[in-house]
């Protein structure tokens, strides 16, 4: 009797769980929105509210899921709610592989990645002066312990005039990011020895290494954190034996070997040091150089 009397009195099994109260003659979970019942959450011509009906827009067909969307065709994505319809293609650069994967400036889109480049060599034109670069005269076993590279007004560097027999140097560090794809190093050289060259008997800079009469004029990879005239050669870009170029025309280096890449790889996220130089031991002559560059190829 009591146990009657108590289930009589208590709410219908799951009543607490139920929906709010829906609206009049509607089931739960359904508004009326006129003469219907509808479920806000997915009827496209109610959506949220009664009569908000979801945009048409191209690409797609719109449709309600908790808010207005779109359903949209093979191949193309609704990335931007302010934008009608399914505006990507998620291989164009404004979303490349999905959405929000904008690729900078003028980088390329190769689907899901952005690829590009980036110059890491600053002031390599030498437009108007030597700013960031570094100049240096190595004094040990130098005649003349001061002549270092300059700007020239063809806007080149070149080695100043030398009084005697000396070592100098021109140098950069730069910045090695860590998505690289590709790497291409290039310059411009004009060097204008009447004798042959020696790079392989140089590789330290600084006159008569080998107690010997040694000239070279080299491009090099080396480690910033190592001296400037000592430090090993990690990379080899350009040394030249023979005289190269004219102002008219000047000799082109490009390196873009697959062991350039692998080299910058191993040194990714640290700098590395470009640097140029030259010992001169005996006659003088000339060399310069212009237009350095090392170009990293990106990908993310
Ligand atoms: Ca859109
Ligand atoms: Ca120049």
């Amino acid at each position: 009797m009591l146990c009657a009397l108590l289930m009589a009195c208590s709410a219908p099994p799951g009543a607490r769980d139920a929906a709010p109260e829906a609206d009049a003659g509607c089931a739960p979970g359904r508004t009326r929105c006129g003469s219907q019942c509808v479920d806000l959450t997915s009827n496209v011509n109610h959506c949220g509210a009664c009569s908000n009906r979801c945009p048409d827009g191209p690409a797609g067909s719109p449709i309600c899921d908790n808010g207005c969307a779109f359903d949209c065709v093979a191949g193309r994505f609704d990335c931007d709610p302010s934008v009608p319809g399914c505006e990507e293609d998620l291989v164009s650069p404004s979303a490349c592989g999905s959405c929000g994967h904008v690729c900078v400036g003028d980088d390329t889109c190769d689907a899901p990645d952005c690829m590009g480049d980036r110059q890491v060599v600053a002031n390599s034109t030498f437009a108007v002066d030597l700013a960031n670069w570094s100049v240096a005269n190595n004094p040990v076993n130098a005649e003349d312990t001061v002549s270092t590279f300059r700007w020239n007004t063809n806007n080149d560097a070149e080695n100043e005039p030398s009084t005697g027999p000396c070592a100098r140097v021109l140098y950069q560090d730069v910045f090695v990011r860590a998505d690289l794809a590709g790497a291409t190093f290039s310059a411009e050289v004009r060097s204008n020895n009447s004798q042959p060259l020696m790079p392989d008997a140089v590789l330290t800079i600084e006159t008569k290494p080998n107690d010997g009469v040694s000239d070279a004029f080299r491009i090099d990879l080396v480690d910033p954190d190592e001296d400037v005239f000592y430090a090993p050669i990690l990379f080899p870009l350009f040394a030249n034996v023979n005289p190269v170029g004219t102002q008219a025309t000047p000799h082109v280096v490009s390196v873009a070997s697959p062991a350039l890449l692998e080299f910058l790889r191993s040194r990714e996220g640290t700098f590395v040091r470009v640097r140029v130089a030259q010992v001169e031991s005996n006659v003088p002559w000339h060399v310069d150089v212009d237009n350095v560059s090392l170009t990293l190829n990106i990908v993310y």
